[in-house]
């Protein structure tokens, strides 16, 4: 952002460019030889002094347009990242042809049955990571994660409830069919399906307000003494799109102003919604930013995964980031819905210095620099961040391709939100990208994959589950303890009349109900 006049806002004019450089090198200086907290460190000193000497400075809630973590201070991830990556294959197989086969096989629903591929191929990562290393069922030792999920990427659930033995062939067959209650609720259902999933979402906006609340009770439970809740978060996945309802943002400063470490918000900002660009001439990452950091939350962006590494390190004079920075989502959206050439050309041909730095490359090469919700190891990094971040809720803004991995019959495309019948062609290509092992032969049917259960992966996912204590989603049915319905005497005071015999209102009623009740050790 270049800097404004303070009295009018205007583009404000650079009187001693000396004196500016001199000022840009110490800063640049001390970042590269004391590193990043030391640079804050003396920047807040010099805001605090401004603000003391009543300098007026515009305010901005955004950082730059890069991931918050810098390479240098991202946690590892201890995991197996090729294992992961094939189960994740798998799921990403399951999930598809869970929809394509409920839309081919059902001629008499007119093949409409709907469901969706595109948004679980740009979650898949995300999942995985918290699948695999973060969320915690309710076990002996811990209460349970409470899982908020994004309501139309149910089939990529459901693909990984198969793998684990949890759900039948039977049932994914019968996805958007509940009939008897065999089939798959479309979209997180407690009441079709009450063992599963934990809280409906797909009425967009109502997840992330219920979470907050949740997060609220689950801090209240802790500070009365009621239950132990201490190492559980509650993890919130909308969609950017989602974002634009007003409930979603509705409480987010409630969820400050409680200091709700224990709540989690992932947005995947696949800069799509339904049917085009969230901004296509703004973007939505920096708008969040904004949004959130200005309502007290701490803000996590991840955006450009580790190939973007050695390129920014070699950014010296800032180009590279610049162009970050001035590029708008409707055109990041236009690069991947091409090739590398076109991006060679349009992205980082717009500056001569960025396009040098990727002269060295391939066409293939700059096609997959990939965004930072498809880098398995950022998103773990990101997901350790926030875990451990103290004292405020998290958002971690995450950029991600909808569609990923589905090539030409939907990546990056603003029609792939509804893409639910693949075509033969899609499908083998979608097997070979994954390398999924199935046969020519066997493809038209486009039937599940589960491997075999002594194969690494298989062993993998189980221990996986078992070292988080269990399955997740899960739902407890039945409350753990019954409790005493209190006696009528606990009422007393509010069934007969009033001494001076004075009627009192239904709130006044209500009100005396419950303070008894709340009285009553027993119940
Ligand atoms: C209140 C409400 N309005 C409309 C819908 C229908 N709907 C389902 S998904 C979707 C678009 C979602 O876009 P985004 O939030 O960006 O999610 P993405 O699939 O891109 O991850 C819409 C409009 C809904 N579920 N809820
Ligand atoms: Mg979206």
């Amino acid at each position: 952002m270049s800097a404004t006049d303070a009295h009018n806002g205007q583009p404000a004019v650079d009187v001693d460019t000396q004196e500016t450089r001199e000022w840009m090198d110490a800063l640049v200086a001390v970042i590269e030889r004391e590193g990043p907290e030391r640079a804050h460190f003396l920047l807040e000193q010099l805001l605090e002094e401004a603000r003391q000497n009543s300098i007026d400075m515009p305010f901005s809630a955004n950082t730059g347009y890069v991931n918050t973590i810098e390479p240098a201070e991202e946690a590892r991830c201890p995991g197996n990242i090729e294992i992961e990556e094939r189960l994740r294959a798998y799921m990403r197989w399951n999930a598809m042809a869970m929809v394509v086969k409920a839309n081919r096989h059902n001629p008499e629903d007119g093949g409409d049955l709907g469901g969706h591929i595109g948004s679980f191929a740009s979650l898949a990562h995300m999942f995985g990571a918290g699948f695999n290393h973060f969320w915690h069922a309710e076990s002996e030792n811990h209460g349970g994660d409470c899982l908020y999920i994004q309501g139309h990427v149910s089939p990529g659930v459901y693909a990984r409830a198969y793998l684990e033995g949890r759900l039948t062939e039977e049932q994914l067959l019968h996805f958007r069919q509940e009939v008897d209650g065999k089939g798959l609720s479309s979209y997180p259902h407690p009441k079709l399906m009450p063992e599963f999933w934990q809280f409906p979402t797909v009425s967009m906006g109502l997840g992330p307000l219920m979470a907050i609340y949740q997060a609220r009770f689950l801090k209240y439970l802790h500070a009365r003494g009621i239950a132990n809740t201490e190492n559980r978060k509650v993890w919130v996945f909308c969609g950017d799109g989602e974002m634009d309802e007003v409930e979603s943002l509705g409480a987010i400063s409630l969820a400050a102003r409680e200091n709700l470490d224990n709540l989690i918000f992932v947005i995947n900002c696949n800069l799509q919604r339904l049917d085009g660009p969230v901004r296509g001439n703004g973007k939505i990452v920096q708008e969040l930013e904004g949004e959130f950091r200005g309502s007290g939350w701490n803000v996590i962006k991840l955006l450009w995964g580790s190939n973007w590494d050695p390129l920014l390190a070699r950014d010296k004079d800032g180009a590279l980031r610049k162009l970050m920075m001035d590029t708008v989502d409707g055109d990041y959206q236009a690069f991947k819905a091409n090739d590398g050439a076109y991006v060679r050309k349009h992205f980082f041909g717009r500056d001569p210095k960025t396009l040098e730095m990727v002269a060295h490359m391939t066409d293939d090469e700059i096609w997959n620099l990939r965004r930072g919700g498809h880098d398995p190891q950022k998103v773990y990094a990101a997901y350790h961040r926030a875990v451990n971040h103290k004292g405020q809720p998290t958002v971690l803004l995450i950029k991600t391709v909808k569609g990923f991995g589905m090539g030409k019959a939907g990546e990056g495309k603003n029609t792939v939100h509804q893409t639910k019948k693949l075509t033969d062609e899609d499908i083998k290509i979608f097997r070979d990208r994954f390398n999924i092992p199935i046969p020519d032969s066997e493809l038209a049917k486009i039937p599940f994959y589960k491997p075999a259960d002594d194969t690494p992966e298989m062993q993998y996912l189980h221990e996986r589950r078992k070292a988080l204590g269990g399955y997740l989603p899960k739902r407890r049915v039945k409350a753990d303890e019954s409790f005493t319905v209190p006696s009528l005497e606990t009422f007393k005071a509010v069934l007969e009349p009033t001494a001076e015999g004075r009627e009192i209102s239904t709130t006044q009623a209500y009100v005396r109900f419950l303070t008894q009740l709340l009285r009553d050790h027993a119940s």
